[in-house]
């Protein structure tokens, strides 16, 4: 007997970071964060349990997965499996729906997907928030694309508490917004996959404190704004953590250094925007991109002097996107 079940799912970009966990076993964050989801950028992944495999199988855009790619989703498909009281093995697929060479990871809209494809395929029911936990144990920011638009995700104490949920935004601020993401670098393999950098990061920079102190404030004062609806007040936090988080990462010994030359050209440009009197601010994850946090109104504007950027190799334009949801 086969149980099928496909879902998409979006990815999200930070607006204040998630760098550090306080236990790595159970993925559980040292902070909060908070999120937009990307209409832009989606994965859609189709879980299929089949009582004549005798191991889990997958394929990632059409090739099989790596050993190491397999055996990280079976570890974790083994609670869904727990959770729904079988032990049949599964064939998962999952397509990247992102621009080429976008140098975007996937991880967050890709355990997003799989929470709900693969739970729904076990025959569970999981509300949102069972789903964002099961999601943050697969990839910490893959929690935050259970839900669309803006998505606060609580560190909690427990395990059981450390879920997304979605943001109150009652000035209706989010289909105003706009990220630009200017690639740098063409999009090529990130030099620190961002799970060893954090801990790493975690382990040796005497910054790393100073950070995960920060960030209950920068989500006080995002959250604060966004009520407000005020852009400037929110974009100077989001690009105030966002170098935050760099500057711990870059403190590491030996250092995490993400940025290319090509990085501060741009950053360079979005003062420049600023200075004219457009919206842009800046934020980075793990990688050399500049991400511009911007409104529907000046989006063109951004999007343009971005892609005049020496250096910057390709530039794509996200309003906010969906939660996961399932496909027929
Ligand atoms: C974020 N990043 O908040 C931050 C900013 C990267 C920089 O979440 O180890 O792949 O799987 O929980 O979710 C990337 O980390 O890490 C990330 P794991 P994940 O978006």
């Amino acid at each position: 007997m086969t149980t099928s079940a496909t879902a998409r799912a979006h990815a999200n970009i930070a607006l204040v970071k998630y760098w550090g966990k306080r236990d790595a076993a159970r993925n559980l964050p040292a902070a909060g964060s908070l999120s937009l989801t990307l209409d832009a950028l989606t994965t859609i992944t189709t879980v299929s349990f089949d009582a004549w495999l005798d191991a889990d199988a997958m394929t990632l855009d059409g090739r099989d997965a790596t050993a190491a790619e397999l055996a990280r989703t079976s570890t974790w498909l083994d609670l869904v499996r727990a959770r729904a009281g079988i032990a049949t093995r599964a064939k998962i697929e999952t397509v990247n729906h992102f621009p080429t060479a976008s140098g975007l990871a996937s991880s967050a809209s890709g355990f997003a997907a799989l929470a709900l494809a693969a739970s729904t395929a076990a025959g569970l029911a999981l509300p949102a928030r069972e789903l964002s936990i099961l999601a943050r144990i697969g990839s910490g920011s893959a929690a935050r694309s259970i839900y669309g638009g803006l998505v606060r995700m609580r560190a909690g104490d427990l395990s059981e508490e450390a879920f997304a949920e979605p943001l109150d935004d009652p000035e209706g601020l989010t289909p105003r917004l706009r990220m630009i993401v200017a690639i740098v670098g063409g999009g090529a393999p990130k030099l620190h996959g961002s799970r060893d950098a954090m801990e790493h990061s975690a382990a040796t920079s005497p910054y790393h404190a100073a950070w995960v102190a920060q960030v209950p404030r920068d989500l006080a004062a995002a959250e604060a704004a966004i009520a407000a609806a005020d852009l400037g007040a929110l974009g100077a936090i989001v690009e105030g953590n966002a170098l935050a988080m760099h500057a711990a990462a870059i403190a590491s010994r030996p250092p995490v250094l993400y940025w290319q030359p090509a990085t501060l050209a741009a950053l360079s440009t979005v003062q420049s925007l600023r200075d004219a009197g457009a919206v842009a601010w800046a934020t980075m994850d793990a990688g050399p991109h500049v991400k511009v946090l911007t409104t529907a109104t000046d989006a063109d504007t951004v999007a343009a002097a971005m892609r005049a950027t020496p250096g910057v190799t390709d530039v794509l334009v996200s309003a906010s996107g969906p939660g996961a949801e399932l496909l027929p």
